[in-house]
């Protein structure tokens, strides 16, 4: 199996999503650190490959792709060594599809409404409503886990790396989710999924991050 190019910083969720779904295909990654930190992603060199200037970005033998889950369903589509990580079946992988665009349009769009005012404008606190508003979306989550080991499922898919690594950050931060039992006994599968220990310590790197602000 040919190496993929992944540009890459590990604080980011959309980065992890990208590097778990390559870990669960099993594809080798050669990783281009990014650094976000230094705004390297608008270096002239970054700009050309990625002019959206985000990570993660996929070279794979000069084929280039941005956006996190597009990458996990090409990486899929096309390293897969079955179907099971991202079905055939149109059912099957529309449940897949659904939850990775819940991911992207729900999930993640709550967590950054926490995280941005915190890392960017100097926001000490979280709001309540903030807080409803996610652990709303966390028990929908958790609805979708009632009597599944996977997110969409019985076995696991790119949905389950991709909702996991968006989690991973906030999760670190020290979120409750003792009120979320299906969830709880999700995570300690993913703690079996290849990548875990990669994602673990991007996800403490980002809520160190957020830990800092908060305190001052
Ligand atoms: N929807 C995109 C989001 C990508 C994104 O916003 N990445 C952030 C890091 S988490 C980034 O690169 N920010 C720097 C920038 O956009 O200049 C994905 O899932 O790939």
């Amino acid at each position: 199996m040919s190496t993929v190019k992944l540009y890459y910083y590990p604080a980011s969720g959309a980065a992890r999503i990208a590097l778990l779904a390559a870990r669960l295909i099993g594809v080798p990654v050669q990783l281009e650190i990014v650094d976000l930190t230094k705004k390297e992603q608008y270096s002239e060199s970054y700009m050309k490959i990625n002019p959206q200037h985000c990570i993660p970005t996929l070279d794979d033998d000069g084929f280039i792709l941005w956006e996190s889950r597009a990458i996990a369903c090409y990486l899929a589509e096309k390293y897969g060594k079955d179907d099971s990580i991202y079905p055939k079946d149109i059912k099957q992988r529309a449940i897949v599809n659904q939850r990775l665009y819940f991911d992207s349009s729900n999930l993640t769009v709550k967590m950054k409404s926490i995280y941005y005012p915190i890392i960017y404008n100097g926001v000490t606190e979280i709001k309540e409503n903030l807080k409803e508003d996610f652990n709303a979306s966390l028990a929908i989550l958790d609805k979708f886990l009632e009597g599944n080991n996977w997110v969409a499922g019985d076995s696991v898919t790119i949905a389950d790396t991709t909702i996991f690594a968006s989690l991973s950050g906030i999760l670190a931060f020290g979120w409750d989710i003792s009120s979320f039992p299906n969830i709880q006994s999700w995570l300690k599968n993913c703690a079996n999924l290849p990548g875990y220990e990669e994602n673990r310590k991007g996800a403490e790197m980002f809520a160190e991050a957020v830990k800092r602000n908060l305190k001052q």
